[in-house]
C-alpha cells in the first residue's frame, strides 16, 4: 500500500491544519508560563483544544483536534479512511485497479487548491463511501470559510470498463487527465456506491472545451449506486456523465457554473429523484444548462446511444421572475444535441431562460421516431418554452404538446405550487396542496421498468417528503 501518510499534526481548528510557527507555539508557553494559578488542575498542553492557561497542574483531560492525513500519489489495496481524522487530497490521487477506497461516515475529505487535488478511481477499483443523513461524507475546499471558490479543486472521477461510444466502444480519457481510462464491454460491474455524500467546489477544468463534474462518472457499471448526493459550487457541472449506465437517485445539484446534469458518450442508465437550483448571479459558463446530452461531441451516430432515462427531476432555474434577468450564459432547461436519445419523465422546468432546446437534425430524427423522449413532464416559467436550430422548421412545440405525451405548459413559476423553490439558502421544492405536480405520472414506458426506479404519484423530485436534509445549502460560512 503506498497510501502516503505525510504527517498526523495535532491542530486548534479545522481552519488552521499546521503546526503553530515555532515562535507563536513558544509565546503561548511562556504566557502561560506568567499566569499560572497553582490551586488550579486543567489541561496544561497548548496544543491541546481545551487548554487551561491558568492550570498549574495536568489533570489528563486535554483533548485533541482531528489530525490531518496528507494523501497523494495512489492507493493499490484496500484502504479505510477513518472519522478520527481529515483526509487532504493532493494532486491526483489514484485508487488503482484492484484496490478499494472505504471512507467511514462522517468523514471530511479537502481537496488541496494549490495541486488541484483530485480523487480518481481507476477502471477495476471500487470506492465504498457511506454517510448518514446527520454525518455525510463531505469532501470540500481546502480553503477557509469566506475563500471557498467554485472549482477550488478537481472533483470524483470514477472510471469503469462499461459500454460507451468513445472512439467507437473503445474509450477514452475523461479530459485527457492521465490514468482515467473509461469503458468497456462489463456492463454489470461495481466501481462501489456514494450515499449520504456533499462535494463542494470541486469542478477545476484545467483546459479550454474540457469539462469536468463535481462527480464525473466515466464508463461506470449497472451495479454502482449513488444515492443522497449533494454537489455544491462546481466550477463547471455537477454531474457528468460519460457512457456507463450506473443508477443514480437523490442527486442535488447546487449553483454550479455549467449543467446541472450532462450526459455525454453514450450514458445510459437510470436517474430519479434529480433537483438542480441556479444563481441567477452567478457567472456561469455559456450555455449553462440544466440537463445537457449529447450522443458524443463528435455528433457522430455511434451506439451504443446517449439514451438515460431521467424521471422524476426537479429543475429550478435562474428567472426566479419572467422578468429577471439572469447572468448571460444561462441556456435551457433541456438541451438536447448532438444526436443523443435522451429520455425524460414525469418532471418539471421552471425559470430557464429557455424551456427546452433541440438541436441537430438527427437529433430532430431522434424525437420524431420516439427515441428521445420527453412525457408526463411541465414546463414553467420559461420566456422562450422551445427552441430548434435556425435553419430547421421542426415544430418542437406541437411535438412536445403531443397529447400522447401528456406533458404540459404553465406560464408562470407559481404556477407549478412548490413551495420556496428559489430560496438559495433554505429552498423547498415541496409541492404545495393544489399543485398541477400531484397527480398524472406514468411509469408505463418500457425504459422505467427498472428494479431501482420507484413508482410514485407525483412530478419532479418531491412529494411529501424532503429528503434533501442530508444537504448544506451554506458550505461557505461551514467550519469543519
Ligand atoms: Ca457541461
Ligand atoms: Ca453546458
Amino acid at each position: 500500500m503506498y497510501h502516503k501518510i505525510i504527517q498526523i499534526l495535532p491542530i486548534f481548528t479545522a481552519m488552521n491544519r499546521g503546526l503553530l510557527p515555532f515562535s507563536l507555539f513558544l509565546a503561548v508557553v511562556l504566557l502561560a508560563a506568567c499566569t499560572k494559578n497553582e490551586n488550579k488542575d486543567g489541561c496544561t498542553d497548548p496544543l491541546a483544544s481545551n487548554y487551561d492557561p491558568e492550570a498549574a497542574y495536568d489533570d489528563g483531560t486535554c483533548e485533541y483536534k482531528k489530525g490531518s492525513i496528507l494523501v497523494e500519489g495512489e492507493i493499490t489495496d484496500t484502504t479505510i479512511w477513518y472519522r478520527d481524522y481529515y483526509y487532504i487530497l493532493r494532486g491526483n490521487v489514484y485508487v488503482r485497479s484492484g484496490a478499494q477506497l472505504r471512507i467511514d461516515t462522517g468523514v471530511v475529505v479537502f481537496g488541496e487548491k494549490a495541486s488541484n487535488g483530485t480523487l480518481i478511481v481507476q477502471k477495476g477499483a471500487q470506492i465504498l463511501a457511506e454517510g448518514t443523513t446527520e454525518t455525510p461524507v463531505i469532501f470540500t475546499s481546502d480553503q477557509d470559510p469566506g475563500s471557498r471558490s467554485p472549482g477550488d479543486w478537481g472533483g470524483i472521477i470514477i472510471c469503469g470498463n462499461a459500454p460507451t461510444n468513445l472512439n467507437a466502444g473503445s474509450g477514452g480519457l475523461v479530459n485527457n487527465i492521465p490514468g482515467t481510462e473509461f469503458g468497456g464491454m462489463e456492463p454489470e460491474e461495481s466501481s462501489g456506491f456514494l450515499r449520504n455524500i456533499r462535494i463542494e467546489y470541486a469542478g477545476h477544468v484545467t483546459g479550454t472545451d474540457q469539462e469536468l463534474g463535481a462527480l464525473t462518472l466515466a464508463g461506470v457499471g449497472k451495479q454502482t449506486v449513488c444515492d443522497f448526493v449533494q454537489a455544491s459550487y462546481s466550477g463547471d457541472d455537477s454531474f457528468l456523465w460519460l457512457g456507463g449506465l450506473n443508477s443514480s437517485g437523490h442527486l442535488i445539484s447546487y449553483r454550479p457554473l455549467d449543467d446541472d446534469f450532462d450526459c455525454n458518450y453514450a450514458f445510459h442508465g437510470v436517474v430519479q429523484f434529480a433537483v438542480g437550483l441556479r444563481d441567477p448571479n452567478a457567472n456561469v459558463y455559456d450555455n449553462a444548462n440544466g440537463i445537457e446530452s449529447d450522443n458524443d461531441d463528435g455528433t457522430s451516430n455511434l451506439p451504443p446511444f446517449t439514451n438515460p432515462s431521467f424521471t422524476n427531476v426537479t429543475l429550478i432555474g435562474p428567472k426566479t421572475e419572467l422578468s429577471t434577468v439572469p447572468s448571460s450564459g444561462y441556456n435551457a432547461g433541456l438541451s438536447f444535441k448532438n444526436n443523443t436519445q435522451h429520455r425524460l419523465y414525469n418532471s418539471v422546468i421552471v425559470g430557464f431562460p429557455v424551456g427546452m432546446e433541440l438541436s441537430g437534425m438527427i437529433t430532430e430524427t431522434h424525437a420524431a421516431n420516439d427515441f428521445l423522449q420527453v412525457r408526463t413532464s411541465v414546463l414553467a416559467g420559461c420566456p422562450l418554452d422551445f427552441v430548434v436550430d435556425q435553419s430547421s422548421s421542426f415544430d418542437l412545440a406541437a411535438w412536445y404538446n403531443t397529447t400522447a405525451y401528456a406533458n404540459t405548459v404553465l406560464n408562470l413559476n407559481g404556477d407549478v405550487l412548490l413551495s420556496n423553490p428559489f430560496s438559495l439558502e433554505g429552498p423547498s421544492f415541496l409541492p404545495q396542496s393544489g399543485s398541477p405536480l400531484l397527480s398524472g405520472t406514468d411509469y408505463s414506458y418500457g425504459n422505467l421498468q427498472d428494479p431501482f426506479i420507484q413508482q410514485v404519484s407525483y412530478k419532479g423530485a418531491f412529494g411529501s417528503d424532503n429528503w434533501a436534509t442530508f444537504a448544506n445549502w451554506t458550505p461557505q460560512s461551514t467550519e469543519y
